[in-house]
């Protein structure tokens, strides 16, 4: 069990967490650190591809986490381990520190280091751990930025708030390491609470936690890494992005969230971005669906249909699901899950399905089955239930 008594399916608690990477740090550069903090991944309940298009989504927090071991330096230097790595010490002056310098892992730290780097003239220290799945569209590269930005913040500028730590950790990403992302990880991987979505409009900033008591309702998320690739620095993800911004300077709003009806859509004479705008006005509209019905009293089972609503626009409008995700999506609803959809940045990664606890397993076989008959490499499968924000540990 965690800390916040969820089941946590192997992972180890905050206090076990925290001393290993302790320890690791001590190993590693022989002095203790200052403190170690952890970071979730994500999961998307609904609302994909609208952060950067001013519109809504709807994440939870994963129990799965990275933890940062941090110390201050005194010679000027950087110096960044993991302990998924090959165990190599990137180590670099921080006024080194530039786009693409350090590349790979390491410039996601990097990157939050370079935006507080007038704090940190001595340097810093910094191991990683984690066991967020990584490449699997559940927000590893979020909660490594997060871990960190939240550990430099308690260091060494006190007076910045989590959301200000949204944008620094978003800057590292986009400007940093190159991915043109939104803000919809770090913000679930900072501001998301035990037992709730974080519902969040990107445009104005705005956030409620909305109540997801799925254990009470007999319900959890499962979700299903397919293994199959995905990255964000890569084309697909940015081309989708230039797409959006296009249709919405087309049809004369300064984002397509300015856009709630579908019937002003046919004036884009190009198939393309008539898609990809009709996805993005449906899919914002499935957000404050999920959320009335969540606000209710309803029975949370009525969010189902909406999720695998959104999977169809994915799949047919952003055209960024996989033959994977289908038939993953295909196989947990036809053995009897609520609803099921691909989540993040798509082209691989993973997907959530809203399923009765006692199904599960069966849900899970299901989709394993598929796999099996179609080809494909078997699927890794875990539960969730909506999980605890960035924190300082034990
Ligand atoms: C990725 C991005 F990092 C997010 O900003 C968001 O756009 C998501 O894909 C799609 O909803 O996770």
């Amino acid at each position: 069990m965690s800390a916040d008594g969820l089941p946590t399916d192997g992972l180890p608690t905050d206090d076990v967490a925290a001393a290993r990477a302790h320890r690791a740090f001590t190993d590693r550069f022989g002095a203790d650190p200052e403190g170690v903090w952890a970071a979730p991944g994500r999961v998307n309940v609904i609302g994909e591809h609208t952060d950067y298009n001013d519109g809504y989504v709807l994440p939870v927090a994963l129990p799965h986490t990275t933890r940062a071991a941090v110390g201050r330096r005194t010679d000027g230097q950087i110096a960044l381990a993991s302990l998924q790595g090959d165990g190599a010490v990137v180590e670099l002056g921080i006024d080194e520190l530039a786009p693409g310098r350090p590349h790979g892992w390491a410039g996601y730290p990097a990157g939050v280091i370079e935006g507080l780097r007038e704090r940190l003239a001595g340097g810093v220290s910094v191991l990683v751990d984690t066991d967020v799945p990584v490449g699997a569209g559940l927000s590893s590269s979020a909660a490594l930025t997060c871990s960190v930005a939240l550990a430099l913040r308690d260091l060494v500028a006190p007076e910045l708030t989590r959301i200000d730590l949204v944008e620094l950790a978003r800057r590292s990403e986009n400007h940093f390491v190159g991915a043109p992302t939104g803000i919809l990880d770090q913000s679930a991987s900072l501001l998301c609470t035990t037992g709730h979505a974080l519902f969040l409009d990107t445009r104005e900033r705005r956030t409620e936690q909305v109540p997801l008591d799925l254990a009470a309702a007999g319900l959890e998320l499962l979700v299903v890494d397919t293994g199959t690739s995905h990255t964000h620095a890569d084309g697909g993800y940015g081309d989708r992005r230039r797409e959006c911004e296009q249709a919405a300077a087309r049809l004369g709003v300064p984002a397509l969230r300015d856009v709630t009806d579908v019937a002003g859509l046919p004036v884009l004479d190009d198939d393309v971005l008539l898609r990809r705008a009709r996805h993005i006005v449906t899919e914002n509209a499935r957000v404050l669906q999920v959320v009335a019905i969540l606000r209710g009293a309803t029975d949370p089972r009525a969010i189902g249909p909406v999720l695998t609503e959104g999977h169809v626009s994915l799949r047919d409008d952003f055209q960024i699901s996989t033959v994977e995700l289908d038939a993953c999506v295909d196989a947990a609803v036809g053995a009897g899950a609520h609803g099921a959809r691909m989540v993040g940045g798509g082209f691989g990664g993973s997907a959530v399905v809203l399923v009765d606890r006692d199904r599960a397993g069966l849900v899970a076989d299901a989709v394993r089955e598929r796999f099996a008959r179609e080809g494909y490499a078997a699927p890794r499968t875990f539960d969730v239930l909506p999980s605890a924000g960035a924190r300082r540990i034990p």
